[in-house]
């Protein structure tokens, strides 16, 4: 009987110490393919900011091996375009983390949270969903991982500075806009009211809202030239009201005499700018705002990193003086 203690007890100790070895075997293995992680760039609109933006999330999705789906651009600014092309595009599956730049801080919220929830992580681009702080508890708006645009406030208020330099520090001021629910619009809109109202002699005498149709913001332009003579400066806010409103002073045979600051450095803005008919162009960097929303998703779902809650490239200000530099070039939304 002791004998048979014994064996039993040996046969289970050298199964016991076998285990590792043979588990260390099995540990040469092949380790197990990396998934390949699919990430979704859902543009604002079809313009020349969201297209050099894609190049950009193309460029490190590439370097990374990430697959990227780039969403049908919608033809138009706003929910009622952007949601219903988000959801088909995510229903179809596959889709590991979503790059957006919502077209609304209120209305996006809901149509982001019901992707969130369904496991797939988010990083709003250019603009975002509530006041931006996604690093708030308690709110509904605090569950992408990070905001990555330009400090939109910023950039009105050293428009404004500027537009201040060129006016003497006196005169009457109009901004044409686009829709007041974007992120990006309003901070450009407070920045330069607060610019302005440290002028003394300065007056913002009017704000439009062209719905980001530049036909529309060239319209709007032109009715307040009419409305009143004494506006000297002209701010436009984004690609097409800014385009628009430009159109507008060469219509009105005032180019030269009123002083136009433009926001985004398209192609026609920047010839407007080799013509004389603007003095200022403010070129963001789209390009890298997109890359870094790649770089920062891929880092957080493959090691867990911490992402910033706020990431905030700079930007450039393109004038008479600097606009053929060469170091300027590379700031132009190709
Ligand atoms: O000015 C950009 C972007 O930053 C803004 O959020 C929306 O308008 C543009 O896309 C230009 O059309």
């Amino acid at each position: 009987m002791k004998k048979r203690v014994t064996t039993v007890f040996v046969l289970l100790l050298v199964a016991l110490l076998a285990t590792p070895i043979f588990a260390a075997g099995k540990a040469e293995e092949k380790p197990a393919e990396k998934k390949q992680l699919t990430f979704l760039f859902m543009p604002g609109v079809a313009d020349p900011f969201y297209f050099t933006m894609e190049k950009g999330i193309k460029a490190k999705a590439q370097e990374l091996g990430v697959n990227l789906i780039v969403a049908e651009y919608p033809k138009s600014w706003g929910p009622e375009a952007q949601v219903p092309i988000l959801e088909a595009t995510i229903q179809k599956g596959g889709i590991d983390a979503l790059l957006i730049a919502p077209t609304s801080v209120d209305a996006l919220k809901a149509p982001l949270k019901k992707i969130y929830d369904k496991g797939i992580e988010i990083i709003t681009v250019d603009t975002f969903i509530g006041d931006g702080d996604y690093s708030k508890t308690g709110t509904d708006y605090g569950f992408p991982l990070a905001y990555i645009g330009s400090d939109n406030e910023l950039g009105g208020k050293q428009i404004a500075e500027q537009m201040a330099k060129m006016l003497g520090e006196k005169g009457k001021v109009f901004v044409e806009a686009t829709n007041p629910d974007v992120s990006s619009v309003q901070g450009r809109v407070k920045g330069f009211t607060a610019g302005v109202a440290e002028f003394p002699n300065m007056k913002l005498v009017g704000v439009e809202w062209c719905m980001d149709v530049q036909q529309t913001a060239m319209t709007q332009t032109l009715a307040a030239l009419q409305k009143d003579k004494d506006i000297v400066g002209i701010f436009g806010v984004n690609v097409f009201s800014a385009q628009g409103a430009a159109q507008a002073v060469v219509n009105a045979g005032l180019a030269g005499a009123v002083k136009i600051a433009l926001w985004d450095a398209t192609l026609t803005n920047i010839d407007s700018l080799k013509k004389g008919t603007v003095d200022l162009v403010l070129a963001q960097k789209p390009g890298e705002i997109g890359s870094l929303g790649v770089e920062w998703m891929y880092k957080y779902l493959t090691q867990k990193a911490t992402v910033p809650k706020k990431v905030i490239p700079g930007f450039e200000f393109f004038t008479k003086a600097n606009v053929n530099d060469a170091a300027m070039q590379p700031f132009i939304y190709q």
